[in-house]
């Protein structure tokens, strides 16, 4: 069986943890505890980027990173298909890119605070990074309206998103600001799969 490496509190590798949940791919889930000042020898020796999500074939190839490991557990199983064919696969896979960009300002705006000795931290940096967020929340607050209840590579990476920011960034609610998401994001919260991943 492929084996995960992951951390229960990264969005990226509940990202697939969900869509594998979906396509109904089983994995093996080996946690993995690493920061980008102590890597993890286990997830260094199979991805010379030491991150996680990195996924180990049953042949010993390793795939990262998520979006790399997302499509891969696309293709194991015909239905649901979760990158479309078409035209609206590049929407897809650019909401895709989109909620992952958001995520990578969230941890460099993190990894600012938790991680860099307090007298090298760079309040400008942390802004730079807080403005990406902003303009992504409110770029998916317009495009919420037209979500439905697509469940795709793109959605469910929006909802692996605005968890994050749940999770680590409580004291910047970004809710009020964004009903049409909010409310988006409530009823897709629910699903079984977002449900059995939310990190605590
Ligand atoms: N682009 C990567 C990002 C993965 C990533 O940054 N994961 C974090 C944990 S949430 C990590 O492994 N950080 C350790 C590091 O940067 O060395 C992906 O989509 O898989």
């Amino acid at each position: 069986m492929p084996k995960l490496f992951y951390s229960p509190a990264s969005p990226y590798a509940r990202k697939v943890r969900v869509v594998a949940a979906e396509k109904g791919v089983a994995l093996e889930v080996v946690n993995a505890p690493l920061s980008p000042i102590a890597r993890n020898a286990d997830v260094a020796a199979a991805n010379p980027l030491g991150k996680v999500p990195t996924l180990l074939l049953d042949d010993g190839t390793a795939l990262y990173d998520s979006r790399v490991i997302t499509a891969w557990l696309d293709a194991q199983a015909p239905s649901p298909r979760l990158i479309p064919d078409g035209i609206a696969r590049w929407a897809v896979l650019t909401q895709e890119a989109l909620a992952d960009g958001l995520l990578d300002a969230a941890l460099l705006h993190r990894y600012e605070h938790i991680l860099r000795p307090e007298d090298k931290r760079w309040d400008g940096w942390a802004a730079g990074q807080w403005a990406k967020i902003t303009a992504t929340l409110e770029a998916l607050e317009h495009a919420a309206a037209k979500f439905g209840a697509r469940a795709d590579v793109g959605t469910i990476a929006v909802g692996c998103a605005l968890g994050y920011l749940d999770f680590r960034f409580a004291d910047k609610p970004w809710r009020a600001a964004h009903p049409h998401l909010a409310a988006w994001f409530e009823a897709f919260a629910a699903r079984p799969s977002m449900a059995s991943t939310k990190p605590d």
